[in-house]
């Protein structure tokens, strides 16, 4: 399909049609993560990593018992990738960090020439064209031979994310002004943490996962931060929550501070510490079940101050709603999920599409953390293969509407909104099911041949004319353009 994008412009320009502006100052970009589309898992010295060694081992578990040695080869391709990011007009670029690309065998002692080289180039491709990088250190792909003695559970994994840290600042320090420290950790604990799925390691797993955060934080203050100016941030996946009976909010709470809270009140809230409720009811809970203590650990209050307000900005993964109710002893937090029927889903099965939701979970960020500048570092929808995407321009229309409200009407300091993902990655458990990508990848061929979807299309025009343009009226506009 060949289009005639002045032609388009135009006609987009003319349909006075009543759109909604794109708030000044709000960075519009894509996402993805090492893992999920780099590949070269074995090139060079890279050393291996718990997914090399989860989807080579236990590939049974993951959907066609695919992995993501090859993935997109975004290794070998990540030119492409950049000039897709051009073409689309984004204005930030979100990808991590491969610890094992970085530290083949986890030693500080010994940083690859080759994996840095990789980063940096990456770097100064997105620089060439103006697209600033937004760099995560950690999403989920830690070495191997830390998981072998205990992964996070261990609390040694504290110092060692530390000292990879300090590698990749001074290395890469120069080159990136957004760090995130940690993706998602509690999402990580609570269904990718390769250890026994007890409550006590998950509750250990994220408890180390936030005093890791911490450490890196103060550490690039400290070291770093003179010179670099750069900030450092951690990102959370938080969802939103309808009581079942419609007047249950002791319901919705307890879900989001069990969610979203559990680490975001340690960090952003007043007082710090994990939520009140939290404490209470895994104390209770622990208790009912025969445990001598709780078996949330504690944190002292030297933690609690060190942890509180470390994070220059609150970075938001932000996909889904869910139904809730409270049910005594059902996990810790009581609270029984569920979807309603009528919601309309992605392809993935947790992905209810409830754009509405997307306004209140920033409201309650505003409230509940004093205002923070958010930087939205995901959001998307699953489709299966194929171009034209329609579901997805409507969903990312759809929520950017309830953002860029909630922004105006409700003075929501959000910054950053990016779309999950750039292209369709590995999708961890669904593998290469579940697409996300505004951009196709036939992983059928092994040149990874990529195809801008019509979203790519449509998110250029948003980002060029500053307008959140309607989905029916870009396809009219679109259709008329392609048929000159
Ligand atoms: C790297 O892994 C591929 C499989 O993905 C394998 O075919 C190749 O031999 C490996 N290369 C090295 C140098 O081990
Ligand atoms: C560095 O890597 C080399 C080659 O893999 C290895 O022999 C050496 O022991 C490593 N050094 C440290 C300090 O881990
Ligand atoms: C978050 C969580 O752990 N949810 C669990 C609560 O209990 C039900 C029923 O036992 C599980 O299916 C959920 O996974």
């Amino acid at each position: 399909m060949k289009i005639c994008v002045g032609l388009l412009l135009w006609l987009l320009g003319r349909s006075g049609v009543d759109m909604m502006e794109i708030p000044r100052g709000l960075s519009i970009g894509a996402s993805t993560s090492a893992y999920q589309v780099e590949g070269g898992w074995n090139a060079s010295d890279k050393g291996v990593s718990v997914w090399d060694a989860f989807t080579h081992e236990e590939s049974s578990l993951i959907k066609d018992r695919e992995n993501g040695d090859i993935a997109c080869d975004s290794y070998h391709k990540y030119q492409e990738d950049v000039a897709l990011a051009k073409n689309m007009g984004l204005q930030h670029y979100r990808f991590s960090v491969s610890w094992t690309r970085i530290l083949p065998n986890g030693s500080p002692e010994n940083v690859s020439r080759v994996g840095i080289r990789y980063y940096k180039n990456l770097i100064d491709e997105l620089h060439t064209y103006g697209i600033e990088p937004v760099v995560t250190l950690y999403h989920w792909d830690h070495p191997q031979s830390f998981e072998e003695v205990g992964g996070w559970a261990n609390d040694n994994m504290i110092d060692y994310f530390v000292e990879y840290a300090r590698v990749v600042f001074r290395e890469l320090g120069s080159r990136v002004k957004i760090w995130s420290t940690v993706n998602e950790p509690i999402i990580y604990c609570q269904f990718f943490d390769f250890g026994m799925n007890d409550d006590t390691r998950k509750y250990r797993c994220a408890h180390n996962l936030l005093k890791a955060h911490a450490k890196v934080y103060h550490m690039y203050q400290r070291e770093f931060k003179d010179r670099q100016h750069g900030q450092v941030g951690i990102v959370l996946l938080c969802h939103n929550y309808y009581s079942l009976n419609g007047i249950d909010a002791e319901a919705e709470d307890i879900a989001f501070e069990f969610g979203c809270g559990w680490l975001a009140n340690p960090i952003f809230s007043k007082d710090g510490d994990y939520p009140a409720v939290m404490k209470q009811k895994v104390a209770e809970e622990s208790k009912y079940q025969g445990f001598t203590k709780s078996k949330l650990p504690k944190l002292s209050s030297s933690w609690i101050e060190y942890i509180k307000g470390s994070s220059d900005y609150f970075g938001l993964n932000h996909y889904t709603s869910f139904m809730v109710e409270q049910h005594p002893h059902l996990n810790d937090s009581g609270i029984l999920k569920s979807d309603n029927p009528i919601w309309k889903k992605g392809v993935s099965d947790w992905l209810n599409i409830i754009p509405e939701g997307f306004g209140e979970v920033l409201r309650i960020i505003k409230e509940k953390y004093n205002n923070p500048p958010v930087y939205v570092l995901e959001n998307g929808l699953s489709t299966t293969a194929g171009i034209e995407d329609l579901d997805r321009i409507k969903f990312l229309h759809d929520y950017m509407k309830q953002m860029i409200m909630a922004i105006t009407h409700d003075g929501c300091n959000v910054q950053k909104y990016t779309v999950w993902s750039l292209l369709d990655t590995f999708e961890w458990k669904e593998a290469y099911r579940n697409r996300f990508g505004l951009v196709h990848v036939d992983f059928t061929n092994n040149r990874r041949m990529r195809t801008p979807k019509l979203s790519s299309k449509w998110l250029h025009e948003v980002i060029t004319q500053r307008q959140l343009i309607k989905p029916d009226e870009f396809m009219k506009q679109f259709r008329a353009a392609s048929y000159v």
